[in-house]
């Protein structure tokens, strides 16, 4: 009898932590069992309210996942074995993805609410006529800086970082296009160059910014730059909304050589395991409500009109996070370089990092 009470016994514990490990593999897989939806975006990018709200709304439970790059999210997604139902890539993440065929077409009858998304941001060429993706967020990249902390130091150029004043006191914030652009722009090249001389040349003259650069962080930037912990920081505009937040002192500019113009974008990988609640959510960010409570939330800009009209006037109006059209036009936005070229990018910006250490 002891035997079989024994046996029992073992059996019940391997089953129980076999269900569990097969429930915490599938998870980290992004797997979407029963009513559940995945969703895979960028860390600190959604008011975690809206997923509450969503999950009481419809009564699919969402399982949310984080990334810090476009680079990572696409290897996560490219190798296979997951099954994200939702993704929010950047734009040249999605030409990339599109190519790979990695994305499901969106059934626009189950997105009404896609219409109150301005026309500006719509029918872009990474994506004619939205097939595969809408609009989340957009901004730039720009100098986020301390006035106390700098002296007389005026910002206006990317070539203002390597001022020897600033020694050990530039935050800068961990992404290959954003540090390899900002360093091609400053020697008047373009963000998209691919010339190789010209990406040695901009690799080099990073490497003299060394003795400026106390660090180059994910989103521990924020907290870094509020607490007055540097002085200068090279940051996503809504980044740096959030940091003046939490600290009035700071101010942010786009250089004046030109900078990234950036959009993120919702996308259902081809993976997915629930399409139609993927599509409930995508329509539930698009609600003016929601898109606004989660613009004050996130410190981003929102491409929805209707949105941006429920706002504060000190966030819609504010210039530095919605440029006009006049200055958006002189920017630039990311080309899919192809994955030899990124991938050659990923390398020289890991070069400049290894180079401080
Ligand atoms: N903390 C969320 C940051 C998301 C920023 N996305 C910017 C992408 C630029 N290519």
């Amino acid at each position: 009898m002891k035997q079989l009470v024994q046996t029992f016994l073992t059996i019940f514990v391997v089953a129980f932590a076999l269900m569990f490990l097969t429930s915490y593999l599938n998870s980290s897989q992004g797997y979407s069992g029963g009513n559940t939806l995945t969703v895979y975006n960028w860390g600190d990018y959604i008011d975690p309210e809206l997923l509450s709200q969503f999950e009481k709304e419809t009564g699919i439970k969402v399982i949310y996942q984080t990334f810090d790059s476009n680079e990572a999210m696409m290897t996560k997604i490219g190798q296979g074995g997951t099954t994200f139902d939702v993704a929010v890539p950047s734009e040249y993440a999605i030409s990339k993805m599109k190519e790979e065929d990695l994305l499901l077409p969106l059934d626009h009858s189950k997105l009404p609410n896609l219409k109150n998304i301005d026309s500006r941001f719509m029918n872009l060429s990474f994506d004619p006529n939205n097939v595969y993706s809408v609009p989340y967020f957009w901004g730039t990249v720009g100098i986020i800086f301390n006035p106390d902390l700098v002296g007389n130091l005026k910002f206006e150029s990317w070539n203002d970082l390597w001022d020897k004043s600033l020694r050990n006191q530039i935050l800068l914030v961990d992404g290959a296009r954003e540090v390899m652009g900002f360093g091609l722009n400053s020697m008047g090249y373009s963000l998209n160059d691919t010339n190789e001389d010209h990406l040695q040349q901009a690799k080099a003259k990073l490497n003299t910014l060394t003795p400026n650069v106390k660090a180059i962080v994910g989103d521990e930037i924020k907290m870094l730059l509020a607490n007055e912990e540097a002085a200068v920081g090279v940051v996503w505009s809504g980044d740096a909304a959030e940091i003046m937040d939490a600290n009035d002192k700071l101010d942010y500019i786009v250089p004046k050589e030109g900078s990234n113009l950036w959009f993120d974008n919702m996308v259902i990988p081809k993976t997915a395991k629930n399409i139609e609640g993927a599509h409930a959510f995508i329509n539930f960010m698009l609600d003016p409500e929601h898109a606004a409570k989660n613009t004050e939330y996130v410190g981003y800009a929102t491409p929805n009109k209707e949105a941006l009209a429920l706002l504060p006037k000190d966030i819609s109006e504010d210039k530095r996070f919605y440029p006009d059209p006049e200055v958006t036009s002189k920017l630039e936005v990311y080309d899919n370089l192809g994955k030899k070229m990124l991938a050659h990018y990923n390398e020289l910006f890991l070069e400049f990092k290894m180079h401080r250490k």
